[in-house]
């Protein structure tokens, strides 16, 4: 029986909206508990971690903003996932913006060395405090995974990297920064864009993307950035993209997922209940993790 601890990271320090801090409430709304013990999972809920709120701090540097802030977090959650993985169970980590799987990552690696991470997302993530547009710290997570970045957030757990760039693959990918793209190249990580999964189909790019990222390695991490559908399925992200990942896409890459069987953690980022429609984002959520712990038709 799968053994999955629910953490959430009501984090709002990683882009400039308000809201996104909401997320774990409105994804518990969307009945994730209830859901996943039904499909015959044990889960436990271990509440959220301590997440400074904004308003009471400042910007003190416009190409990393919050930067001290979005350590603390970083650092409160890699311990608490750290934990959840040494005690042989599945964390699930709600955000929050995507800047909070810095610390989800590290967490996961601390003990499986050799993860292998598959990055659902129509963003790249992969801008440094060179590259940055915004000075968000959510356009950055998957640098700071793979070794490049502000030192504070590549020490968060004391090693550096996190993850090898042959068993990272980002899919979804519709809007990447002009400063960013050079990165993503030089990386060496698979990508695999909208157009990609137009001509292939997500089939066979999930089974790729599960070679890539599973093949010899100690597991897959998914990082679920919700704003990877298409806005028409996810209305509620900050960072919406036309053009995405449809309805049974997404069900299909999270079935494939897990019906590989090398699933150790996931991410579920960028709900924004303010932005939303009725809830719908953090239901389609709870649908795609459904999905990712083995909810069949028959
Ligand atoms: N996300 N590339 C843009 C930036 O500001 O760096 C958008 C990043 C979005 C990040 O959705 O997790
Ligand atoms: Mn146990
Ligand atoms: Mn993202
Ligand atoms: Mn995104």
């Amino acid at each position: 029986m799968t053994e999955i601890r629910i953490i959430g990271a009501p984090s709002d320090l990683g882009q400039g909206r308000r809201g996104v801090d909401m997320g774990p409430s409105a994804i518990r709304y969307a009945g994730i508990l209830e859901k996943l013990t039904r499909l015959g999972c044990e889960v436990k809920d271990l509440g959220n971690i301590d997440v400074p709120m904004l308003e009471m701090h400042t910007v003190k540097n416009e190409k990393l903003k919050y930067l001290d802030e979005v350590i603390r977090v970083s650092e409160a959650l890699y311990s608490s996932v750290k934990k959840v993985v040494e005690d042989g169970h599945v964390p699930i980590i709600l955000g929050g913006d995507h800047s909070i799987s810095i610390g989800s990552v590290a967490g996961v690696a601390s003990k499986h060395r050799n993860v292998g991470v598959i990055w659902f997302d129509a963003h790249g993530d992969m801008n440094t405090e060179e590259s940055t547009p915004s000075g968000n710290i959510h356009g950055m997570p998957l640098a700071v995974a793979l070794g490049y970045g502000h030192k504070d957030l590549l020490d968060i757990g004391g090693f550096t990297p996190k993850v090898k760039p042959e068993n990272v693959v980002l899919v979804g990918a519709r809007s990447v920064d002009s400063d960013e793209v050079r990165l993503i190249r030089e990386s060496g990580i698979k990508v695999y864009t909208m157009a990609e999964i137009d001509r292939a189909g997500m089939g066979r790019v999930m089974e790729e993307a599960i070679e890539f990222a599973g093949n010899g390695t100690d597991g897959i991490h998914l990082s679920l950035d919700l704003d990877a559908l298409d806005p028409m399925f996810a209305p509620g992200v900050g960072t919406p993209v036309n053009g995405g990942v449809t309805y049974r896409e997404g069900h299909l890459a999270m079935e494939l997922l897990a019906a590989s069987n090398r699933l150790v953690s996931v991410d579920v980022v960028e709900v924004n209940p303010i932005l939303d429609n009725r809830n719908r984002t953090a239901e389609m959520a709870v649908e795609l993790v459904e999905s990712l712990f083995g909810k069949t038709v028959v």
